[in-house]
């Protein structure tokens, strides 16, 4: 076992605004992604493909008055696979959990039935909502007025921001508003903790992010990826990890002519868990078939997909 990363070792409780605020949304409107640029992290795996997210991660922001916790769900995805079931009890336990929800809404994309899943799940919480319309860097007026009514229909009293969630400086306005719906209380972190997960957690997460941007159409949503050996030795962290993939005829896609593929993998995921662990890495990746395990329940609890 690695030890969580919130083990920073200061003690320095103080008192401010603090809680609990759930990230919720439709996959890819960039709820991951306003996670790592809120932490100056990249801890959450994000990519352009929709359902990147699959479990709860927690990350920590705290300054000078405040310490929020941000839940990062998965998308709203109304999916047949046990995965997808397992997904959407994550964001159930996420809303749960919040003191407050932020929508995250996209504008570039005309409001759907997730769209609708979404903002009928926020009305019902009764939990105070937040409506962050993001990309607005790259969305018309238009779009995001569309979006904001599509919402509205459900929420009308929530109040709305426009964001960037790649840009710190435009999502600086959402946690002014966040802080001042937050109560006051006792930080549970310390001040350089910026998240609880497990070290190795967050790096098959980041394998995964390699996956999902090397990997055409379904064949990254069907690999799940565990960490077999995290050890460290002169300074330099040695991993172990097992792609398991559903189908044999996946491995001589993730393989690729000549071995490419699994190098390209290899290659780019040494670069991001080097830069994520600040040390030099010594990778090696196994490919297993493990027959449909997105509909088995006990391959879900053992890769704590789902409780
Ligand atoms: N132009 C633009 N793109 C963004 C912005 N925020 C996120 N993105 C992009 O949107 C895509 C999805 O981002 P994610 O953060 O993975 O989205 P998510 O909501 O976590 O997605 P799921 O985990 O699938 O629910 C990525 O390609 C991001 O780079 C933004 O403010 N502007
Ligand atoms: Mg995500």
């Amino acid at each position: 076992m690695t030890t969580p990363i919130s083990s920073s070792g200061r003690d320095e409780r103080r008192f401010g605004r603090t809680g609990y605020v759930a990230l919720l949304g439709r996959p890819n409107t960039g709820k991951s992604t306003l996670l790592n640029t809120v932490l100056g992290q990249h801890l959450a795996a994000v990519s352009s493909k929709p359902q990147t997210t699959r479990k709860y991660l927690m990350g920590i922001f705290t300054d000078d008055d405040s310490q929020i916790l941000f839940l990062d769900a998965p998308g709203v995805h109304a999916g047949k696979l046990a995965l997808d079931e397992a997904m959407d009890k994550a964001i159930g336990r996420v809303l749960e959990d919040a003191d407050i929800l932020v929508a995250m809404l996209d504008p570039t994309r005309e409001p759907g039935a997730e769209d609708e899943l979404t903002a009928r799940r926020a009305a019902g919480c009764g939990k105070p909502v937040i409506l962050a319309v993001n990309k607005t860097d790259v969305a018309s007026a238009d779009d995001v007025a569309r979006t904001l009514a599509f919402y509205r229909q459900h929420v009308p009293d929530a109040p709305a921001l426009e964001i960037v969630a790649l840009d710190r400086a435009r999502v600086e306005s959402l946690l002014q508003l966040v802080k001042t719906l937050l109560p006051e209380g006792p930080f549970l972190y310390g001040a350089d903790d910026v998240t609880d997960a497990y070290e190795r957690d967050i790096a098959a997460e980041l394998i995964r992010e390699v996956l999902l941007e090397e990997l055409r159409q379904e064949v990254p949503h069907s690999v799940a990826v565990a960490i077999d050996t995290w050890k460290e030795k002169n300074n330099r962290l040695y991993i172990e990890a097992t792609l398991y993939i559903e189908r044999e005829n996946h491995k001589a896609i993730i393989i690729g002519r000549g071995g490419q593929m699994i190098a390209r993998i290899r290659e780019s995921a040494t670069r991001r868990l080097h830069a994520f662990a600040d040390a030099p890495i010594t990778l090696n990746l196994f490919v297993k078939v493990a027959p449909d395990w997105r509909q088995k329940k006990k391959f879900l609890q053992e890769f704590k997909l789902l409780e």
